[in-house]
C-alpha cells in the first residue's frame, strides 16, 4: 500500500458532502486546525487533528501552512489553435466581442488555427497549459472541444482530451462543443448544420466515448433557445449531460433552459434574469461563473448573491479561452469571486472545490478532503482562507498533490 501522510498542517478548510453545497450551506466549510491527512493508495483514509498517527508512510511537513482540496476548474475551452491577441487592438477601438465574431474572427479565427493544427501540435500546446495550472493548485478540469466545427476536427480535439488524460496529472471531464458557433461554410444552411451535429457528430463522439457532456453556445447570433434545446436533447439521447452557456451577452432563455433540458450546468449568466435564477434552483443546476471573463471583456458581473439567496449552488471556473479570458489563474477568479461577486472566502473555496466537482459530476470523488474520496490537494503558502482570496497576482499554490503522489 502507498501511503502519504501530511502532517504539521496549520489549517485544513474543506467543504464537506458529496454533492453541490447550496444557500447558507455553500459558505459552511470544515476547518480543523494542526490537522493531519492520511492517503493511502490515491484516497483520503483518515483526517484528524492533534498528534499525527505513527505508521510506515512516506511523510510531507506541511510546516504549519493552509490545506484545502485540489482546485477544479469546471469550464476550460482547453484545445485549440494559435492565439487571438490582434483582438486586443480592436477591443481597444471600442469593437465588441459578437461584433469581432460577427465579421469572421473570434472564435472563427479560432477555428481556422485548430483545423491548421495536428493533434500533437494541439496535445502540446494544451500540455503545456496543463501544466500551468497544475502549478495554480487545479488538480481536475473540464475541457471542451468547439472549435473544429466539423466532425474531423471535433473529433480531433476530443480525441486530444483523451490522449491528454493519461499522459499528465490533471484529469480531463470532456465536453463536446461543436455547437459554439455557426461555421462559415454553413452560413447560408443553418439547418444543414444542425442535422450534422444532432444525427452525425454526437452519435459519433457518444459511441467513441469521446465525451460526458454536450454544451452549447446560446447566445445572439450564435445559436438561439430553441436551436440550443434541440441540440441538447440530441446530446441527452446519446447520453451526453446538457450544460449550456447561457447569458454571457445577452438574456436570450439560455437559463430558462436548464429546467427543460435538465442541465447540469450553466455557465456565464452575467446577464441572468430572475426567472433563469428560478429555473436553476428548480432543476438543482449548478451556476457556473466565470467572472475572469466579466473581467476581461468589461463586463458586469453575474447576480451570484441572488443565486445563492435563491438557493442554486454557485461554482467558478477560469474560462480559459483565446478570446474572453486568455488565463489559467483560478486564483485570480477566487479573488474576482470575493471583490465582484461579494462571495465569501468559505463560498469562494466551495465554488472552486466541491461545487465545481459537481459541475462535472465527480462530487462523489473530488472536491472534499474527507476519508474515501481522492486525494487532490493544495498546500498553500497562506495561513488561512482569507489571506488566499485576499492576495492577488501570485501563485500561492506551494504544494499539489494528486491521487496521494506530490506532482508540483
Ligand atoms: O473563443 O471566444 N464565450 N465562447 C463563448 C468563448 C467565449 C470562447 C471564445
Ligand atoms: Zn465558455
Amino acid at each position: 500500500m502507498e501511503r502519504l501522510l501530511i502532517n504539521n498542517i496549520g489549517l485544513l478548510a474543506t467543504p464537506e458532502g458529496q454533492s453541490a453545497r447550496c444557500g447558507e450551506q455553500q459558505g459552511k466549510i470544515k476547518l480543523l486546525e494542526k490537522a493531519w491527512l492520511l492517503a493511502e493508495d490515491g484516497r483520503v483514509a483518515a483526517v484528524g487533528s492533534g498528534a499525527a498517527p505513527q505508521l510506515d508512510a512516506q511523510v510531507l511537513d506541511a510546516q504549519g501552512k493552509l490545506v484545502t482540496p485540489g482546485l477544479v476548474d469546471a469550464h476550460t475551452h482547453l484545445i485549440f489553435g494559435g492565439w487571438r491577441q490582434h483582438e486586443l487592438a480592436l477591443k481597444l477601438r471600442g469593437v465588441s466581442y459578437l461584433e469581432i465574431l460577427a465579421q469572421g474572427g473570434g472564435i472563427l479565427s479560432t477555428v481556422r488555427a485548430t483545423r491548421a493544427a495536428t493533434e500533437q501540435e494541439l496535445s502540446d500546446k494544451a500540455a503545456a497549459a496543463l501544466h500551468e495550472m497544475l502549478c495554480f493548485g487545479v488538480t481536475t478540469a473540464e475541457a471542451k472541444s468547439g472549435y473544429g466545427l466539423n466532425t474531423e476536427d471535433e473529433l480531433k480535439a476530443l480525441r486530444v482530451i483523451r490522449r491528454l488524460n493519461s499522459e499528465q496529472p490533471v484529469e480531463l471531464a470532456a465536453t463536446f462543443m461543436g455547437a459554439h458557433a455557426l461555421p462559415p461554410e454553413y452560413k447560408e444552411n443553418r439547418e444543414e448544420y444542425l442535422r450534422l451535429l444532432c444525427e452525425e457528430m454526437i452519435p459519433q463522439v457518444a459511441r467513441e466515448h469521446l465525451a460526458e457532456f454536450c454544451d452549447v453556445f446560446c447566445e445572439t447570433g450564435v445559436f438561439t433557445a430553441e436551436e440550443s434545446r434541440r441540440i441538447l436533447e440530441a446530446g441527452k439521447r446519446c447520453g451526453l449531460i446538457p450544460k449550456i452557456h447561457a447569458d454571457e451577452i445577452d438574456p436570450i432563455g439560455g437559463s430558462q433552459l436548464t429546467r427543460e433540458v435538465g442541465a447540469i450546468s450553466a455557465e456565464h449568466l452575467i446577464v441572468c434574469p430572475p426567472e433563469g435564477i428560478a429555473a436553476m434552483a428548480e432543476a438543482g443546476t449548478v451556476a457556473c461563473c466565470l467572472p475572469a471573463t466579466s473581467f476581461y471583456l468589461g463586463a458586469t458581473f453575474a447576480p451570484v448573491r441572488d443565486m445563492i439567496s435563491a438557493g442554486v449552488p454557485v461554482a467558478m471556473a477560469s474560462d480559459f479561452n483565446p478570446g474572453s479570458c486568455p488565463s489559467l489563474n483560478l486564483q485570480f477568479v477566487m479573488n474576482l469571486g470575493c471583490l465582484k461577486y461579494r462571495m465569501t472566502p468559505e463560498e469562494v473555496l466551495t465554488a472552486v472545490t466541491l461545487n465545481a466537482a459537481a459541475a462535472i459530476r465527480r462530487a462523489d470523488r473530488i472536491g472534499s478532503l474527507e476519508a474515501g474520496k481522492q486525494a487532490d490537494l493544495v498546500i498553500w503558502d497562506a495561513p488561512d482562507l482569507n489571506y488566499i482570496c485576499y492576495r492577488m497576482g501570485s501563485n500561492l499554490a506551494h504544494t499539489v498533490v494528486k491521487k496521494g503522489k506530490v506532482v508540483v
